[in-house]
């Protein structure tokens, strides 16, 4: 296999070895399907701040107007595809013996591509529930403008965690003893700066893990991995899993 080396020799004998792996996915792995991330140049965050849209207040002061945001982006996930890093990721489920997909997006990009076994720690945004009696409504049209309400009366808001608010208790503490437990930890394609997301390469890494981060620019916690892979998420996993295929073909 020739062409340019994109990460170590390490790196592939530490996941040839490895009984657990886990993966953190952040905004960066759907780029390449054209979902805009959060913070790059251009992200949906560059218009509004969190605080505007992404909490629970700005719900309840107008719910249309954050419903409507809601809206366009599911208008936009609808209209994209995964990439090959979401088929990679889909793919590792089978390559190795625990495969953990710990991802901080609400796009459910990972699901179409297959993968099975997802923490969604921020939720999904492809499910709504009622704020009153928990009642769900998981196939909203594209074409309601106003925030639903549920047959009790009360508003019905997306199935994502917002600013300010808990994540969902199992999924955190489940995604937690994924890092703690796993040999090889991925951090992929996140600022790593939302947090209690953040925290996770960190705790694989305090837990004697071998962590790699691959992003297309370093970030806040690059120093304090094992190794950084400059590149596009799409492009090094393909080749990741087409070298792990390999090498498990020999052995
Ligand atoms: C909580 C769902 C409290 C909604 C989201 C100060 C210090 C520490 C914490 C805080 C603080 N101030 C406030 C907090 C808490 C806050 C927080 O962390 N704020 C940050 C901004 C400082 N956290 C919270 O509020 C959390 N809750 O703490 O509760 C509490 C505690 C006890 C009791 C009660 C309450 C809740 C956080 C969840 C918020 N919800 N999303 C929605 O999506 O609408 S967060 C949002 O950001 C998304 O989920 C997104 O995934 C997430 C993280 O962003 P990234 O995924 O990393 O995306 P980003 O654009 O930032 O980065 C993209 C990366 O990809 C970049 O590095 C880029 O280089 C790279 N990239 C781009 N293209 C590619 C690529 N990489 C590879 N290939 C490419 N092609
Ligand atoms: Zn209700």
């Amino acid at each position: 296999m020739s062409g340019p080396k994109l990460f170590s020799d390490k790196l592939i004998s530490k996941l040839l070895d490895a009984k657990s792996v886990s993966v953190l996915t952040g905004a960066g792995v759907s780029a390449e399907s054209g979902v805009p991330t959060f913070r790059d140049p251009g992200g949906i965050w560059e218009k509004f701040r969190p605080e505007q849209l992404a909490n629970f207040d700005a719900f309840i002061s107008d719910p249309d107007f954050v419903w409507q945001w809601y809206q366009h982006r599911r208008e936009i996930m609808r209209n994209v595809q995964p990439n090959d890093g979401h088929y990679a990721l889909a793919e590792m489920e089978s390559l190795f013996p625990d495969f953990n997909l710990i991802t901080q997006n609400i796009d459910n990009l990972h699901r179409r591509a297959g993968s099975k076994n997802i923490y969604e720690l921020h939720g999904n945004i492809e499910r709504n529930y009622c704020i009153s009696c928990r009642k769900y409504y998981n196939d909203v049209s594209p074409e309601e403008k106003q925030a639903l309400k549920c047959s009790c009366g009360g508003l019905v808001r997306p199935d994502v965690v917002w600013f300010g608010e808990m994540l969902p208790y199992e999924t955190l503490m489940k995604a937690e003893q994924c890092a703690m437990n796993s040999d090889v930890f991925l951090s992929i394609g996140t600022s790593a700066e939302v947090y209690p997301a953040a925290t996770l390469p960190l705790i694989a890494k305090e837990s004697g893990a071998y962590v790699a981060e691959i992003n297309i620019r370093q970030t806040v916690i690059t120093e304090d991995l094992d190794e950084f892979i400059t590149g596009k998420s799409g492009v090094i996993l393909k080749r990741l899993t087409e070298i792990i295929k390999s090498e498990l073909k020999v052995q």
